[in-house]
């Protein structure tokens, strides 16, 4: 493999569009030493730190209401002595993290998250004003609060977010969604999970308490001080030489001889995972992005695109304490690999008693979702194509752009309230990969390449990994509420250029740009 051996220069020098439809599935094969600029012993090592979960912050029934702080510190992600830079979430009086604190909210609680951008007024290496737009991924918020990429909080300013919460229990996540800077903003660390639990004694018999815990995973490049470093390969997506679960690189969870349940969260800014226990032992899918499957999928391999949410339990008590079991990453295609992005995280197997409680046999069935009630005959169809046009990133050839020229009134479907439709999204390319998430709705994937969905996504999705030359149909129904929203790749370098649209449903509804941000 010597002699495909990349450096980041050669790679900068080859993923400069125009040569890119070439080179592209070329450098996908090929693996680089080290996309970080910091000195090898510098570098964070594997399965050194200990696993930690964000800060649960509780609300529901007795508090509706959080103030979040956009904020910037510096932080030790790397753990061998040079901090880096983030701007993260956190409550007044704290100090920020990557991620940020995880909300607990109760279904049909509805809560306020109000969002104040403390950050500074130039970003301090990229240069750029970090304006943001949080956007709650996985609730059906009113056009007002769904963090639309052009309702921008510049720093000096708030707004308050109100929400619902009167969907399906699921695992949510709070991001940012600024226009053209996404990318930039979530990968310096403006992304936490958010999760809607079902009324107080009303969970399903899985794990719950210490034995749920949130994987956020990303992957980070860092420059020789410490700082990220932020290269997007002429926008064909940045990919890190390091992988973080919740913010620390490759951690290790000491766990006990039961079933965990895992909420599994790809915050990466464009790469994908294939995770896979080096056991080759099973994990069992009980939720995709919507909240629980009907029937819990047993797998081997989970393949996890950006911004998709499963949860899995795994059971470690078909493995001897003493046993360190390593959740793998097996490569997918088009993204770039480096010598420890095949790890993701140790389980180091202990004897220690646990509470018996919620360790029994998984239900099923275990969930109903609503998505798998919908009937597919003779409903309206339309057509979504994901390509490379024209130096950028279009749908059907369009891109954002043309939304903001058209003073943001152009859509790209119109599908009428609480219409059922069936959308084939379509990626012609082999040389890259689109997460597509379709706001506002749930969807459930009829098919892929004519043949029936993977196990694991046999569930309610928003986000669906639209890999190379490969065709998907999904069903949904578009409601509950009328207005516009956004559809969008969800590799951020994507999306920021240009890959996002939008479409209007129902007639009207509340216009995304009328409950702007005020001066703090
Ligand atoms: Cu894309």
């Amino acid at each position: 493999m010597e002699d495909t051996t990349l450096t980041r220069r050669d790679l900068l020098k080859l993923t400069a569009f125009g040569t890119a439809a070439v080179t592209l599935p070329f450098i996908s094969a090929a693996s680089a030493k080290q996309a970080s600029e910091l000195p090898a012993n510098k570098l964070p090592k594997v399965y050194d730190r200990p696993f930690r979960a964000p800060r649960f912050v509780d609300l529901g029934p007795g508090r509706s209401s959080v103030v979040l702080e956009q904020k910037s510190a510096r932080v030790d992600i790397l753990g061998t002595g040079p901090t880096t830079r983030i701007f993260g979430y956190e409550e007044p009086g704290r100090a920020p993290t990557f991620p940020g604190p995880t909300l607990r909210v109760r279904q049909d609680q509805p809560i306020t998250m109000t969002q104040n951008n403390l950050l500074p007024p130039t970003h301090p290496f990229l240069g750029y004003v970090p304006s943001t737009s949080t956007h709650l991924h996985g609730h059906p918020s009113f056009p007002q609060f769904d963090g639309y990429a052009n309702d921008l909080t510049f720093p000096g300013f708030g707004k308050a977010y109100h929400y619902e919460n009167n969907t399906a229990p699921r695992t949510l996540w709070y991001h940012d969604h600024g226009v053209h800077h996404t990318a930039q903003n979530v990968y310096m660390g403006m992304a936490a999970q958010y999760w809607l639990l079902p009324p107080e004694g009303q969970e399903p018999d899985v794990p719950q308490g210490e034995f749920e815990l949130p994987l956020i995973i990303s992957d980070a490049a860092f420059q020789a001080n410490g700082d990220l470093l932020f290269d997007d390969r002429s926008t064909a997506g940045l990919m890190g030489d390091v992988i973080l679960v919740n913010g620390v690189p490759w951690p290790k969870l000491a766990v006990k001889r039961r079933k965990y349940r895992f909420r599994v969260l790809d915050a990466s800014i464009a790469r994908g995972y294939r995770l896979r226990l080096s056991t080759g032992g099973p994990m069992t899918v009980i939720a995709t992005d919507g909240g629980f499957v009907r029937t819990p999928q047993v797998v081997t391999e989970l393949k996890v695109g950006m911004a998709e949410r499963y949860e899995v339990v795994i059971d470690f008590a078909e493995y001897p304490a003493g046993t360190r079991v390593e959740l793998r990453n097996l490569r997918v295609d088009n993204t770039v690999d480096f010598p420890n992005t095949d790890k993701v995280m140790a389980f180091d197997v202990v004897a220690d008693s646990f509470d018996p409680a919620h360790n029994g046999p998984i239900p099923s069935p275990l969930g109903d979702p609503e998505v798998t009630h919908l009937d597919p005959a003779g409903v309206r169809t339309r057509n979504l194509r994901f390509e490379r046009k024209n130096g950028e990133w279009t749908i059907n050839g369009h891109t954002w752009a043309e939304v903001e020229a058209s003073n943001f009134t152009d859509v790209i479907a119109d599908p009428a309230l609480d219409a059922v439709e069936v959308w084939t999204l379509e990626n012609r390319s082999g040389g890259w990969f689109h997460p597509i998430h379709v706001h506002l709705i749930d969807f459930l994937i009829l098919d892929r390449n004519g043949a029936p969905p993977r196990a694991q996504e046999r569930g309610p999705k928003d986000v669906v990994y639209l890999g190379e030359n490969e065709t998907i149909r999904f069903i949904g129904k578009f409601g509950p509420h009328p207005g516009k929203y956004m559809l969008h790749c969800h590799n951020a370098d994507h999306e920021d250029h240009d890959m996002m649209f939008q479409m209007q449903v129902g007639q009207g509804g509340i216009d995304p740009l009328s409950a702007r941000a005020t001066p703090l």
